[in-house]
């Protein structure tokens, strides 16, 4: 029987053994659901106290992640899941998932430091036959081009003979990793239409939504696309809020009445975007591409970052209008997580604004309820402040008492990025506001 078709069997039999090198969000989620769909998974992580706390059934994952938690207990009890740090046992595995990280550096470039050594170190131990599936977000071309030959140099294996190759990219979200794995559909990009069926057959043990078989690049495709496309969303989005600022206009109320009228659904203009697939993944998209000047992606980037920075100037502006200098002010900045209700920072907008504010001389406290080092008492933190900045739309930011927030503030100043204040309401208790996509409007005249 030829190896795929042996593979597929154990597969479907639940007799395969699966490792899963990188056991950070997606490959602990994988591993759990994988572990829990009866397979004998190996875990492969670096940090030796993740392995230690994922083998005591203590789930490494900060922030609230439904049903993960008591699932990954539940496998690692009953030994489905195991987690080591070293490779070796590697060997015995029939699919391995690689799901490490694929940072792009400062200069937009890809990082693909992880991905190289994971498939240097899995080459010297993995098995004839075995099948390799690349689950972090990669390059289009990375698959074939990096580590395909990385594999055969490092294995004397050939691809599609030693061993056989497929790209199955995630789209798991901070808050919803479990439910998003089992969920939402997968595209499994196979090096041959055989192997994306055998990765078909893998992948339906776990997940509802619909598998569709294609080849590596344009699975690779997929998942960057998918992500560039909402980030080219979002700076429509926000070059517009700009514009309605500029005029003088609502953005909300153009953006329901552009959905009322020509069924058109804009996306939100905000403080920011941040997080660990949007900023990163249309850099991804670009990488590499020759005779081809992605002029629209990068601008789109451009317009993205740029927000932190608007949000700093309607900061400045709105203080000046109070008659308080910069440099001379304290701002309480709501909110440095990247999205709503959830505790991940990763490159959060708040990270630009904050350092902005200081290059200018201003003293900045940092409120967060989600985030442990920035939670506490809000009055506490908000207390003396010249302004407050609300950055991310926390369910705590939506009803503030804005009455006793404009007695706490020295100035007192609100500026909101993410439309969670309404404006009539911030004027009626006394802020000098500015609200981003929206017009300036003036405080009512104090009663003589
Ligand atoms: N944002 C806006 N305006 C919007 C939407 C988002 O300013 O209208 C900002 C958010 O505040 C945040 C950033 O953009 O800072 C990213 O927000 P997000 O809602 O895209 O959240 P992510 O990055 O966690 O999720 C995205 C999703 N991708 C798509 O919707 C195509 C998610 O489905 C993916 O699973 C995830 O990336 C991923 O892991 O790739």
């Amino acid at each position: 029987m030829d190896p795929l078709a042996q593979l597929s069997a154990r597969l479907a039999s639940r007799n395969a053994v699966i490792g899963v090198i990188g056991l950070g969000y997606v490959g602990l989620a994988s591993a759990t659901a994988l572990a829990d769909a009866g397979f004998h998974v190996i875990g492969v992580d670096l940090k030796a106290d993740r392995v230690a706390a994922i083998n005591a059934g203590r789930c490494p994952i900060d922030g609230v992640e439904p049903d993960l938690p008591a699932l990954m207990a539940k496998v690692t009890t009953s030994k489905h899941l195991v987690a080591v740090t070293e490779h070796r046992l590697l060997a015995e595995a029939d699919v391995v998932l690689i799901d490490v990280d694929t940072p792009v550096a400062s200069d937009h470039r890809p990082r693909f430091e992880a991905l190289r050594s994971a498939c240097r170190v899995l080459a010297r131990v993995m098995k004839q036959g075995v099948l390799v599936v690349v689950e972090s977000t990669v390059a289009p071309g990375t698959t074939e081009r990096l580590v395909a030959p990385l594999l055969e140099e490092a294995s004397g294996k050939k691809l599609n003979e030693g061993f056989f190759l497929g790209h199955c990219p995630q789209r798991v979200m901070p808050g919803k990793l479990l439910e998003n794995l089992r969920k939402l559909s997968r595209v499994c990009g196979g090096a041959t239409p055989e192997t994306a069926k055998v990765m078909a057959t893998l992948y339906a043990t776990v997940v509802k939504g619909r598998l569709d078989e294609t080849d590596l690049v344009t699975a690779e495709l997929v998942k960057t696309a998918e992500n560039t496309y909402r980030d080219v969303k979002i700076a429509f989005a926000n070059e517009l809020g700009l514009i309605c600022e500029s005029v003088g206009a609502d953005f909300r109320r153009v953006r329901e009445l552009v959905a009322g009228s020509a069924g058109q659904d804009v996306l939100f203009a905000g403080a920011g975007v941040g997080g660990h697939c949007i900023p990163k993944d249309p850099w991804l998209l670009v990488h590499g591409v020759e005779n081809v000047e992605p002029r629209l992606v990068t601008a789109a980037r451009a317009v993205n970052d740029r927000m932190p920075l608007h949000m700093a100037r309607l900061v400045e502006d709105a203080l000046s209008e109070a008659g308080v200098a910069v440099a001379s002010a304290r701002i309480a900045v709501l909110g440095c997580a990247y999205l709503e209700n959830t505790g991940d920072t990763r490159n959060s907008p708040s990270e630009a604004l904050v350092e902005h504010l200081r290059d200018r001389g201003a003293e900045v406290v940092i409120h967060d309820p989600w985030v442990a080092e920035h939670a506490g008492d809000f009055w506490d933190r908000a207390k003396g402040a010249h302004a407050a900045v609300i950055m991310v739309a926390h369910d705590e930011y939506r009803d503030l008492d804005l009455a006793r927030l404009a007695s706490i503030l020295e100035a007192p100043v609100l500026v909101d990025g993410r439309h969670v204040i309404d404006t009539d309401a911030a004027l009626r208790a006394g802020f000098v506001f500015r609200g981003l996509g929206r017009a300036k409007k003036k405080r009512p005249s104090r009663p003589r």
